[in-house]
């Protein structure tokens, strides 16, 4: 396993990293799920600079400053709703890291931690959704475009998944 890589269990919003990973909607506007938890953590300031930022399509991804939280940087990346796995759902969900990870390089986030994108409200399955994550996390520490990622999970199940996932060898 690549000790630049680790999972925890908990809030996405007590992160230190320099970067969290907001998992939003195309209006980056907030939501439920873990968008509407970093949005009252990070406090109103977050939403009105948000309002800057004019949406974002599904698979990229824009950056804000922390506000209130731990974190000086929101990266905010809508992910693909789940339709089956026909809708394009994984090249459009590796697209929500790899720009997430391009981001963080350009404002000089080292440390980055990501929620499971997709996998809630939006139904992605569990799995299929961390060999992505994991793959592209490889990808980005390889490429030196960070030094560290974090995997904030909600569920032990979730994190249970992705320590599976980190257990084997690159595919
Ligand atoms: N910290 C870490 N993970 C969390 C937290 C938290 N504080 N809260 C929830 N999760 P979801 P999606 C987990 O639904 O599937 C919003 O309305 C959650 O249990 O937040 O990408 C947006 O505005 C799940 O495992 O994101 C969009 O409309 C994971 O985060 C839509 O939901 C992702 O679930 C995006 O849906």
């Amino acid at each position: 396993m690549d000790g630049r890589i680790t999972v925890v269990e908990g809030d996405i919003t007590s992160q230190d990293t320099d970067a969290i990973v907001n998992a939003a909607n195309t209006t980056l506007l907030g939501g439920g799920g873990v968008d509407g938890a970093i949005h009252r953590a990070a406090g109103p300031e977050l939403l009105a600079e948000c309002r800057t930022l004019g949406g974002a399509q599904t698979g990229e991804a824009k950056v804000t400053r922390g506000h209130r939280l731990p974190a000086r940087y929101v990266i905010h990346t809508p992910g693909p709703v789940w339709h089956g796995g026909r809708s394009n759902e994984a090249e459009l969900l590796a697209s929500c890291y790899r720009n997430s990870f391009a981001l963080a390089q350009d404002v000089g986030a080292r440390t980055i931690a990501f929620p499971t994108i997709s996998t809630g409200i939006y139904r992605y399955p569990i799995e299929q959704a961390t060999a992505i994550a994991v793959r592209e996390a490889r990808r980005a520490l390889a490429a030196e475009l960070v030094q560290k990622v974090r995997f904030v999970c909600f569920s032990h199940r979730d994190a249970e998944v992705y320590r599976r996932e980190l257990a084997t060898r690159p595919r």
